[in-house]
């Protein structure tokens, strides 16, 4: 695949994991700091699809390339899907990660039912205003404690009961095997392979 893309994310955790999925896809890839793009989009969308897609389009348009955009987030039974597309806002700005993590585990104490799932969407815009879309789920449950250091987010604290591992215990290629993020990109290289060939 000869194009090249720009991935409209500012989130360095899922920039790696993009980098490495879409490089083993064959799929060539640049930051937005490597494109020599800086654009703040506001994720005024109610799905993640309209939220991957607001940023794709942004940076596209912003670049002149076309653009890749993730837009994901951690889905919580017993809160009603949420925090869902709130997912990086979750408790507010101005909290990390890790008291990310700590504050869903305080909202579920006591709580029976950890089932949860993470949802990615991945949009592609193209300079001519062609666009693909793709998803990718994971289902798995919230831990009683964040667990390893690997990956970002909520990963310490996403339980894969098969595995008996959290996403924090896995290593990077491990969790791209099975990840919201991987099938999301999997499905998305597939189209995208349709798309060039036509
Ligand atoms: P960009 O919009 O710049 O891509 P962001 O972090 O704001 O970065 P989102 O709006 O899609 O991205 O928010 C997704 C949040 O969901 C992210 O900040 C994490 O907290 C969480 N999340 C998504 N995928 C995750 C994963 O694989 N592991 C852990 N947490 C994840």
């Amino acid at each position: 695949m000869a194009d090249r893309f720009v991935l409209a994310t500012h989130n360095p955790g899922k920039l790696a994991e993009m980098k490495a999925i879409l490089s083993n896809l064959g799929v060539e890839v640049l930051s937005p700091g490597e494109a020599g793009v800086e654009v703040d989009v506001e994720e005024t969308g109610a799905t993640f699809c309209e939220n991957a897609m607001l940023k794709a389009k942004a940076v596209c348009a912003a670049s002149g390339l076309p653009a890749i955009a993730d837009d994901s987030g951690l889905c919580v039974n017993a809160l009603n899907g949420g925090p869902g597309v709130y997912s990086a806002r979750y408790g507010g700005e101005g909290l990390d990660d890790r008291k990310r993590c700590l504050l869903l585990l305080q909202s579920l104490r006591g709580q029976t039912t950890r089932a949860a799932h993470f949802a990615c969407a991945v949009a592609c815009a193209f300079p001519n205003g062609d666009t693909l879309e793709a998803e990718g789920r994971c289902d798995g449950a919230i831990a009683f404690a964040p667990l390893g250091e690997g990956g970002f987010g909520y990963d310490p604290v996403f339980l894969i009961p098969e595995k008996g591992k959290t996403f924090g215990q896995l290593t990077a290629e491990e969790k791209s095997a099975i990840s919201h993020r991987g099938k999301a990109l999997a499905a998305f290289a597939e189209k995208l392979g349709t798309y060039l060939k036509k």
